[in-house]
Parts: structure tokens; sequence; C-alpha cells
């Protein structure tokens, strides 16, 4: 039928403490729903390539300024998103805009400052927080070399985490909190029970892809 050739994508974004599992079960979400996969930062652009030798440790910049890129960097991608799920194809993002609030929170910045630059990005259709204690989140095989990758500064990450989850659930956005301690394969089977009626509701419904 007519209405069946213009059905929209889902956008599913995957948050969650680095180490939390998010790329694992990205990958798998994608295969499963045959879906383009991106991650932010979105390191291969001119400004990914910039937040790139921050994470890295090569160059300094003001808290508020990588803030920015990190969104900018968003920004730049988002028409291929929406386009993308405006074409019927399922988008799997690995981080967003809520990594961009927990981290930049996590350094003192004032929350509502940290949301404004990314006001008017494509918005979820749900978002599932891979839920992990920092020490547990350190415990899979130990930090690297980047910013960021330090026990004390994951655990304020994971308590701004949960501050964003109110805050999208207080703004209408579909938010989902799944237990990362468990095996790899109910994580993934956890992760599908949210999903799927996500898209079923897209599919049933027809609506627009939202704005953040
Ligand atoms: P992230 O992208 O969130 O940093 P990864 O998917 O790269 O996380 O996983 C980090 C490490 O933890 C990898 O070595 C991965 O194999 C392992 N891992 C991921 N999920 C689980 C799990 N549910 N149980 C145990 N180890 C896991
Ligand atoms: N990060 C990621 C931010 O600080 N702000 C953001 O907007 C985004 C998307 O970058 F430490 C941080 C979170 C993490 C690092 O690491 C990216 P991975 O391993 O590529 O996810
Ligand atoms: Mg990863």
């Amino acid at each position: 039928s007519n209405t069946e050739a213009t059905k929209r994508g889902a956008l599913i974004v995957v948050e969650g403490l680095d180490r939390a599992g998010k790329s694992t079960q990205v990958a798998r979400l994608a295969e499963a729903l045959e879906a383009r996969s991106i991650k932010f930062p979105e390191r291969t652009t001119a400004i990914g390539k910039m937040i790139d030798s921050y994470l890295a440790q090569e160059r300094e910049l003001d808290d508020r300024a990588i803030h920015l890129l990190f969104s900018a960097n968003r920004w730049e991608c988002a028409r291929s998103i929406i386009e993308e799920v405006e074409s019927g194809r399922n988008v799997v993002c690995d981080r967003y805009a809520f990594s961009g609030i927990a981290y930049s929170c996590s350094k003192g910045l004032d929350y509502e400052w940290c949301r404004n630059p990314d006001i008017g990005l494509p918005l979820p259709d749900l978002t599932v927080f891979l839920d992990l204690d920092a020490e547990a989140a350190a415990a899979r095989g130990g930090y690297g070399e980047e910013r960021y990758e330090k026990l004390e500064f994951q655990a304020r990450v994971r308590q701004a985490f949960h501050l964003v989850a109110q805050d999208v659930s207080r703004h209408g956005g579909q938010w989902s909190t799944v237990d990362a301690g468990a095996s790899l394969d109910r994580v993934t089977e956890e992760i599908m029970e949210k999903v799927r009626p996500c898209l079923d509701e897209i599919r049933s419904r027809g609506s627009k892809i939202g704005r953040l």
C-alpha cells in the first residue's frame, strides 16, 4: 500500500560509560535491524580530528570549546541521519547528545548550558542506557590512555547520566536502562525487548522523526 512505501526507519541510540558494552551491542543491534550504525564522536571529519586529538590528550581545549565541538560534530551528521531514517532505514548510534551532557556536566559545566547546543538535533526514538558501575567497567580490561578514562571521573559521569535520564523522560523522550553487568547475550536480549515495541510503534503510527 501507499503507507507501506513511506514508512520511516527508527533512530536508536546506545549510551553508557566507557566499557559498558556499547560498541559490541551496537554492532549486534545494527545487524539485527539491518541498520546503518554510526558512532559519536565521528572522528574522520575536520571537527572529529580536533576532538580525537583532544581525547588522545595531544591538545588542550577550553571545556566549553570542546563541548561545542562535540555538538557541532553531531550537527554535521544530522542531515544524513534524517535522510537515512526518512528513506526507511534504521540508524543505530553509539553515543549521542546524552554523552555530551553527561561528560561536560561532570566537569562542572551548567546542565542547561550543556543541553542547549544540541536542541533541534534528530530525536532518538529510543535511547538504551547500558548501566554499569564504574568499578565493574574498569575491571573489563582496564582503561586506556584517553582523557576521561579514570575511575573517579567515570563514577561522576554515571551519576550525570542518571540526571540526563530523568530530564529526557521529562521532555517526553524514550529512555530505557539496561543492566550492562549481565552476560553479552542477556544484554542483547534485553535491548531487543525494548527495541521491538519501539519499531512496532513507529510502523503503526508512521510519525515524523522528532527533534531534541
Ligand atoms: P564500550 O563501547 O561501551 O566502551 P565495548 O563494547 O568496547 O564497550 O566493550 C568493552 C569490553 O568489555 C570489551 O572487551 C568487551 O568484550 C567487554 N564486554 C562487553 N560487554 C560485556 C558483558 N556484557 N560482559 C562482559 N564483558 C563485556
Ligand atoms: N564524549 C563523547 C564527550 O565527552 N562528549 C560527547 O558529546 C561525546 C559523543 O568522548 F570519553 C566522550 C565520551 C568518551 C569519548 O569515547 C569517546 P569512545 O570510546 O569513542 O566512545
Ligand atoms: Mg566503544
